[in-house]
């Protein structure tokens, strides 16, 4: 992207049982820009930031004490915060993403968990793991993928004050997406969601909810596991585009309210999918669709090149992934920000655009494919800092017996930031990323072509 991040800072954790919270009250300082992805027309949109009195968790520029005692050797995840605070009036939330491994996945894929112990693939202790986790970073909202147990984490997140909704994948997949909300501070307005099925579009799901915060403002908020098949970048384009045209098509009926899209989007950070994601637009006939989400990939640059130039795509393809048969650039409506790509910070575990270098990892995968996805409205404040690539590279793959997942949760908090009418002439360019050491190490977030099945019909 394009973009004046703002700079960041690591901040010491806040507990993780919060009061319930609004943002400072103090008279608006000026407002500096954050400059997001420009649209494809051209015409780049501002998210507007704003000086906050008081930071989410202590004094500007100190890197504070990690807060929980090394758990048997796996770093603590520390928060990285945008260096300037804002003193925007709005609230804030702070929204989760994590794709939790589907039991069912867990144990008909065994060869993606050659290492990992026995009792660590045990749902039973993963579900402890993981609602420990959701319970520590204390998000107002959590969405979920790969659930095939909702009704264990719905109980035990409901004794936690959580509201939740699941939508289960068609065909003969057992999982789907769930998302939980905390029933104090948020009330659902609306509620919807995408059975891809019924497009053609493979048996994925997305949901999409309208939520009230704290009786004021009001938020779009997606989440989807897009297709993992690495060979169809066609669908996975067509679940993204539909789920994006949706989210925008509530939010402008709720008065252009904010957007959050969370969720795995089966697409890495340097791949045409996340371009197309930042920039609103792809031209498909510049790709082959076995290569648009970065997860296959031949090691061999020749041999992408000879594929592209006898790559065709067909009629059903071009549909699928710009909905017309007779259009090749694919196109949606929202100016998106990605909340890691924002916020890079103080951390030596980012890559592309300064996503994570990872937030998956098993035999076949290392690296990044789980997004927190904003639009004007809102700011990001802090994000939940990743782990070491060379810790993970150290497990030999993930769940371990202290991680639930093949996947890490992925944190953002957000601040609504007020209306445009009122700070129209305090704009200031002046934010401009630092850039930070960053680890050299590349995450290899590829699968190999001969990894995958060669039919065309992977989940
Ligand atoms: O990449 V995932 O894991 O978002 O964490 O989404 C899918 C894959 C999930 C649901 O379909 O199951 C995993 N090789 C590796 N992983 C696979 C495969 C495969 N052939 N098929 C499904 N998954």
């Amino acid at each position: 992207m394009a973009s004046a991040a703002p700079r960041a800072r690591v901040s010491p954790p806040t507990p993780a049982l919060r009061p319930h919270r609004k943002r400072g009250r103090s008279p608006p300082a000026s407002a500096s820009l954050v400059r997001c992805s420009s649209a494809g027309n051209g015409a780049p949109r501002d998210h507007r930031r704003r000086r906050r009195s008081g930071s989410p968790g202590g004094a500007p520029g100190r890197v504070y004490q990690r807060h929980r005692p090394q758990q048997h050797g796996v770093p603590s995840r520390r928060w990285v915060l945008a260096e300037e605070a804002s003193t925007s009036d709005g609230d804030a939330c702070t929204i989760m993403s994590y794709n939790i491994l589907a039991d069912n996945n867990a144990r008909n894929h065994p060869d993606l968990y050659l290492d990992v112990p026995w009792d660590a693939l045990r749902w039973d202790s993963r579900r402890r793991l993981i609602i420990h986790e959701i319970r520590h970073w204390d998000p107002d909202l959590v969405c979920l993928q790969e659930v095939d147990r909702f009704w264990d984490i719905s109980t035990e997140m409901k004794n936690r004050g959580y509201e939740s909704s699941f939508k289960g994948r068609t065909g003969d997949a057992k999982d789907g997406c769930a998302t939980f909300w905390k029933s104090k501070g948020l009330r659902l307005l609306e509620e919807d969601s995408i059975d891809f099925s019924e497009y053609n579009l493979r048996n994925n799901v997305a949901q999409i909810f309208v939520f009230e915060l704290n009786g004021a403002q009001k938020l779009v908020v997606g989440n989807i596991h897009v297709l993992f098949n690495p060979k169809r970048g066609d669908v996975k384009l067509g679940q993204i585009r539909m789920l994006l045209e949706k989210a925008n098509v509530l939010a402008e009926k709720w008065g252009g309210i904010p957007i959050v899209l969370a969720g795995d989007f089966n697409s890495t950070p340097d791949s045409a999918i996340y371009k197309f994601l930042s920039t609103m637009k792809l031209d498909i006939s510049l790709h082959d669709r076995r290569q648009l989400s970065g997860l296959d990939s031949s090691e061999f640059a020749l041999y992408d090149l000879c594929s592209l130039l006898k790559y065709q795509w067909t009629c059903e393809e071009v549909r699928n992934a710009t909905g017309r048969s007779n259009v090749m650039v694919a196109k949606h409506p929202l100016n998106l920000c990605s909340s890691y790509a924002m916020l890079k910070g103080n951390s030596n575990n980012r890559g592309h655009h300064g996503e994570p270098l990872a937030t998956s990892y098993h035999k076949k995968f290392l690296g990044t494919v789980d997004y927190l996805w904003y639009t004007a409205g809102l700011e990001c404040s802090r994000v939940l800092d990743t782990l070491p690539v060379g810790f993970l590279r150290r497990t030999r793959g993930l769940p371990t017996r202290e991680i639930g997942s093949d996947h890490l949760p992925i944190v953002a908090e957000f601040v609504f930031t007020e209306s445009v009418d009122d700070d129209s002439n305090q704009e200031d360019e002046s934010d401009q990323e630092e850039e930070t050491a960053q680890e050299t190490t590349r995450a290899q977030h590829v699968y190999f072509s001969s990894d995958i099945d060669s039919s065309d019909e992977v989940s």
